[in-house]
């Protein structure tokens, strides 16, 4: 029988030097457009002059640091791609995908991502000009491929990278984005915080053909050596105007840590877990003033509108064990969230909604229906959730079990946690694992939601494993170097690519040899029967006849129904 092709959208973009970068796709798309304008001269000079690793190295006069730094600013001069100047809204233009679905206009970054998603455009019109879903597209990353995230379209996942002071280089942070889009990654979020910060994430940023996210937060408290009470808006503004220049595409920003909900954070078992909730709860302790992040949030929103950036509310309240789920802090935020999200609309800003972090699995679904019901249908985007703390290495699986739930009700992107979480920084195949596991609980969700189209792939796995097309069944696979490589542990050979059984269970048991068997005796097609003809050593006609004669009986004998009557539960006796 036929075997139609499955369309799958790859993430990795196309192969390039990169130290030059991807070719600017969309460029023309965006001064297509006629409203934004180049200028000369970045409104902020990075501070990204190493300074702060030398200082580093002096502190902890480790030599190891030095030389680490060294690699780093070596790797940084590597760079031969062209330098663009910045693009920004002309005075008095709005530059957002959600402006123009308001206006009812479609753009082609919207036509893109209707083909992307098998859908028509009008659907993502109509959505991202409700707000429900976001096209994070910066008008400085021409690089990127446009893609949707909204509970209409399929389920994305966000990979984080990026390194921390005391890991990591330049050249291997990019090796990482290549290696979490090969797997499939939708978007990239660099958190890097050591030194380098700024060249790490141009050389991101020039090699991405996903959406890159960031929380310019760290970055600016790099800026005052990591003094937190020392931030000031003023630091943090320049370091956002920095970021859009670059090109980041949406910014986690953690505004909704007020002054008043910190003390609801006392008497919880881990406190608060957010990098970024920490810094602004302990900014707002140390001034007694509240949050700069919300008192300037209006000022940020013209930034974003000004170059298409989206938001990304950041969750610093989030609960960082079960015991802390869904409590008066955690959900006091998410009331700031739902606020902030209507005025960023106000200003036609994209935005979308961060979430939760540890919850069991059974208060999972209240997060996702109270924010969506809070946000309007703002896109949400959360971090597993976790359903349960006892399995340190095993994270990525206790929090894509808590993801598929969460998803399954209307998360719109899940942000992956690899098996190092909570234990240390990530390395490849831990990047790896994270993604592979959370496309297993995008696509899952995907599956349970009906969304159009998602079972296709499913399907044509099934049938190539029934049809023992090893190679199809491996090219269809999430992880096909993976699934190969397992097979070929016991059975290496060519010819057991074609061969109608695997090591699991050998020749002799092999379900699917079987059921080929018994259609081919009760009505096979011609060619099933040179496929049992050609497998060794299973059963014979006369023996499965003989099983289903024995299984007939057993069946009748207990009565021979195939369900049992509902209960009649409160039924009058
Ligand atoms: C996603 C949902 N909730 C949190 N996240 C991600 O956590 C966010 O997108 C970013 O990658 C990271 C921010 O961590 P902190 O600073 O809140 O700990």
């Amino acid at each position: 029988t036929e075997n139609t092709p499955v369309r799958v959208y790859r993430t990795d973009g196309p192969a390039c030097d990169p130290s030059r970068g991807l070719p600017a796709a969309r460029a023309d798309w965006i001064a297509g457009r006629g409203d934004t304008e180049e200028y000369e001269g970045r409104a902020v000079q990075p501070t990204d002059d190493g300074r702060a690793a030398v200082r580093r190295a002096e502190r902890s006069s480790a030599a190891e640091d030095a030389a680490d730094h060294d690699r780093r600013r070596a790797s940084a001069d590597e760079w031969k791609g062209t330098a663009r100047p910045p693009r920004r809204a002309l005075p008095g233009r709005t530059v957002t995908q959600l402006h123009y679905a308001r206006r009812g206009e479609i753009t082609p970054e919207m036509r893109f991502v209707a083909l992307r998603e098998g859908c028509d455009v009008e659907l993502v019109r109509s959505e991202v000009a409700a707000g429900r879903a976001i096209i994070p597209s910066n008008v400085n990353h021409p690089e990127s491929e446009p893609m949707i995230i909204g509970r209409a379209f399929t389920v994305k996942v966000n990979a984080n990278i990026g390194n921390s002071a005391v890991h990591s280089s330049v050249s291997e942070e990019v090796e990482k984005l290549q290696w979490a889009t090969r797997w499939g990654a939708d978007t990239v979020m660099d958190l890097s915080t050591g030194d380098a910060i700024h060249t790490t994430r141009e050389w991101i940023l020039r090699n991405s053909p996903v959406p890159i996210g960031t929380v310019p937060i760290y970055q600016a408290l790099e800026k005052v050596n990591g003094d937190a009470n020392a931030l000031t808006w003023e630091i943090y503004r320049d370091t956002v105007i920095e970021q859009c220049e670059q090109g980041v595409d949406y910014m986690t920003v953690h505004a909704g840590v007020l002054l008043r909900y910190v003390p609801l954070t006392a008497d919880r078992v881990t406190g608060i877990v957010s990098r970024g909730g920490s810094i602004m709860a302990g900014w707002c302790l140390a001034h007694h003033r509240e949050n700069f992040l919300y008192t300037h949030y209006d000022e940020l929103c013209e930034i974003f509108a000004a170059y298409d950036v989206a938001f990304s509310l950041g969750d610093g309240l989030r609960p960082g064990s079960i015991a802390d789920a869904n409590d008066a802090a955690q959900f006091a935020e998410l009331d700031t969230l739902a606020e902030l999200t209507k005025r960023a609309w106000q200003h036609d800003v994209q935005v979308m909604v961060e979430g939760p972090g540890h919850v069991p699995l059974h208060l999972v679904r209240e997060n996702v229906e109270r924010q969506q019901e809070l946000c309007d249908g703002a896109p949400f985007y959360t971090l597993g959730p976790l359903v349960t703390d006892i399995a340190p290495g095993y994270d990525h699986i206790t929090s894509a079990i808590g993801a598929t739930e969460i998803a399954r009700y209307g998360t719109a992107m899940l942000c992956y946690v690899t098996p190092k979480e909570h234990l240390g920084l990530p390395n490849k195949d831990d990047v790896r694992t994270g993604v592979v596991t959370y496309k297993i609980a995008a696509h899952a969700a995907d599956i349970a939601k009906g969304h159009p189209g998602a079972r296709d792939r499913d399907d044509a796995l099934s049938k190539a494993r029934f049809e023992f097309r090893w190679r199809d069944q491996f090219a269809l696979s999430l992880d096909p170097e993976l699934a190969q490589e397992y097979h070929d542990e016991t059975l290496p050979a060519e010819a057991a690519k074609t061969a109608h059984f695997c090591s699991m269970c050998g020749p002799k048991f092999c379900s699917m040899r079987i059921s080929q068997d018994i259609r081919d005796e009760f009505g096979g097609a011609a060619e099933q029967q040179a496929i049992a003809g050609a497998a060794p050593g299973g059963l014979t006609a006369e023996e499965a006849r003989a099983g289903m004669a024995a299984k007939s009986e057993e069946f009748l004998a207990a009565g021979g129904t195939v369900y049992l009557p509902d209960p009649q539960v409160g039924a009058p006796s």
